[in-house]
């Protein structure tokens, strides 16, 4: 049985869910403690030394970066697909999500503060210290060090709505022939897209998600989520409490 590590509410987790429930795969879900830092043991920075989620462990290998296991499980399984058919249409879906790979660091600005930051904050300065070090990338380090110490602002959120705004400006751009993102049908381009664009029109912008705003983005997240896959793969409230 394929095993997936991932999240209920991350990003890159949705992803790979929603692929595998648009494929119909059968999956054992392991959810990972990202506020015990679970992805940051040994044992998990041996599947995935980036120590993201997710990771998925098909045929006892495991495979991380959500957007390259969404194209090994069209690859593996290729019922129904997920890829356009030309090598264009397919060279641009691969430029689609590694856009969007891309505002990763936007979306954190606004995700992490819900639920990690209540945690973070708590450790103490030597606690701190030695969750950092065990953070494989610069990057994240500095992530969690905000979380903890030093939340975001008002301006940086601005700043980082602004850049998750233009992804909608992009797309509305990209939707004029077809009404999806990369070629005729449904792909692993959207795929990508859609965690961020739930996120944009559940708390970033959603004054930015209406028809007048964004007429095809509008139309594309309505046909999206009334897809059967979508209800099945956890795209639940990102705030609970
Ligand atoms: N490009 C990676 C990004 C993975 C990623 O950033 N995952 C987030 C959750 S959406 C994570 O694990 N964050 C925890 C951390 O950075 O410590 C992918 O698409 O798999």
């Amino acid at each position: 049985m394929m095993i997936l590590h991932h999240g209920s509410r991350s990003s890159a987790s949705r992803r790979v869910r929603l692929c595998l429930e648009e494929k119909g795969i059968a999956y054992e879900g392991h959810v990972v403690d990202m506020a015990a830092m679970e992805h940051h043991s040994p044992e998990y920075l041996k599947i995935n030394p980036l120590g993201v989620i997710p990771t998925l462990i098909h045929e006892g290998q495991p495979l991380h970066e959500s957007g390259t296991i969404c194209e090994y499980l069209d690859e593996t399984f290729p019922d129904p697909p997920l890829r356009p058919d030309t090598p264009h249409q397919r060279a641009e879906m691969r430029n689609w999500i590694r856009h969007i790979d891309g505002l990763i660091g936007n979306l954190i600005i606004f995700n992490w503060r819900h639920h990690l930051q209540k945690t973070a904050s708590q450790w103490t300065d030597a606690e701190l210290a030695e969750k950092l070090k065990n953070i494989p990338s610069k990057e994240r380090q500095e992530a969690w060090l905000r979380v903890a110490r030093k939340p975001y602002t008002e301006e940086e959120r601005d700043a980082a709505r602004a850049k998750l705004v233009a992804l909608l400006d992009k797309m509305e751009e990209a939707l004029k022939p077809f009404g999806w993102l990369a070629g005729k049908s449904y792909s692993i381009a959207d795929i990508a897209a859609a965690p961020f664009v739930k996120r944009i029109d559940e708390e970033i912008a959603p004054d930015e998600m209406t028809p007048k705003k964004h007429p095809r983005v509008a139309d594309w997240w309505t046909k999206l989520q009334a897809r059967p896959a979508y209800a099945r793969a956890d795209f639940g409230p990102f705030v609970t409490s």
